[in-house]
C-alpha cells in the first residue's frame, strides 16, 4: 500500500502525520505551501477540490478530513490504538462525535479567533471576541473532562489528545490564554513529549527547510 500525505507544517496536517508515526506506516509526504496559495492551484485542486489540507492518497485514492484520515488510519493499523479498543457501537459512535467535535466544533472556533478576518468584510474584533467567547466556553469543557485524568479517554492516550495538543497550541499561538486552564498546559506537554509527535514535527521541521519563502 503506498501512502502520501499532503500537509503543511504548522496546520491540522499535523494531526493526520502523528497519524501516520503513531501507527508506525511508511509514507511519502508533500508539502502544499499555505502561505504562497499552493493550496488554490490547479494542480492541488486536482487532488482536493477544497484546496485545504490534509489530504491522504491511498494507492492514488484520495482521502481528505483530519476524523477520516485518522479513523481510516485507526482501521488498517489497529494495534497502533489511535483510539481506545471498544466493541459497542455506542462507544465507537462517541469516538468519531469527539473527532467531529474537534474538526467541525472547536477548529472552527480557533480560526475564527485566529483569523477573524476570514469570517467579516468589516471589523474583524467583534468576530475575534465573539470566537474567543466560544474557545472560552470549549476549554472549561476540555478543562473539565482532563480534571483527574491524563488524557482525552483517561489513562489512555489518543489521537484525539493529539488533536486538542494542536488546536490549543494554534489558539494559544494567537494570544488566546489556555495557560488560564489548569488542565490544559500538562495535557500538551504529554502529547509533545510522545515519540510520534516529536517525529512528526521533526518531519514538519525538514519539510519546512525546503519550503519557498512567502510571496
Ligand atoms: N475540517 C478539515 C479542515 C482542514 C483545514 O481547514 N485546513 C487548513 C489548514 S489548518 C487549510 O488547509 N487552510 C487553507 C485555506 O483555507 O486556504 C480537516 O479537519 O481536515
Amino acid at each position: 500500500m503506498k501512502l502520501k500525505l499532503y500537509h503543511c507544517p504548522g496546520a491540522c496536517s499535523r494531526v493526520s502525520m502523528n497519524a501516520l508515526e503513531e501507527a508506525g506506516l511508511d509514507y511519502e509526504d508533500q508539502v502544499v505551501n499555505l502561505v504562497t496559495g499552493e493550496q488554490k492551484q490547479p494542480e492541488y485542486l486536482a487532488i482536493h477540490p477544497g484546496g485545504k489540507v490534509p489530504a491522504l492518497a491511498v494507492d492514488g485514492r484520495v482521502l481528505t478530513e483530519n476524523a477520516a484520515i485518522v479513523l481510516y488510519l485507526h482501521d488498517i493499523a489497529p494495534a497502533a490504538r489511535l483510539l481506545p479498543e471498544v466493541d459497542a457501537p455506542m462507544a465507537r459512535a462517541g469516538q468519531i462525535s469527539d473527532l467531529m467535535w474537534c474538526s467541525g466544533t472547536v477548529h472552527p472556533a480557533v480560526r475564527q479567533v485566529r483569523m477573524p478576518i476570514r469570517y467579516t468584510d468589516g471589523d474583524p474584533s467583534g468576530v475575534q471576541a465573539k470566537g474567543r467567547e466560544t474557545l472560552h466556553g470549549m476549554c472549561a469543557q476540555i478543562d473539565s473532562r482532563l480534571d483527574g485524568n491524563p488524557w482525552w479517554y483517561g489513562e489512555q492516550w489518543s489521537i484525539v489528545d493529539v488533536y486538542l495538543c494542536w488546536l490549543l497550541t494554534t489558539a494559544a499561538s494567537a494570544g488566546f490564554p489556555t495557560q488560564q486552564y489548569a488542565n490544559i498546559p500538562p495535557l500538551i506537554d504529554r502529547v509533545q513529549q510522545r515519540a510520534s509527535f516529536q517525529a512528526a514535527k521533526a518531519r514538519e521541521d525538514a519539510a519546512a527547510a525546503g519550503m519557498k519563502p512567502s510571496r
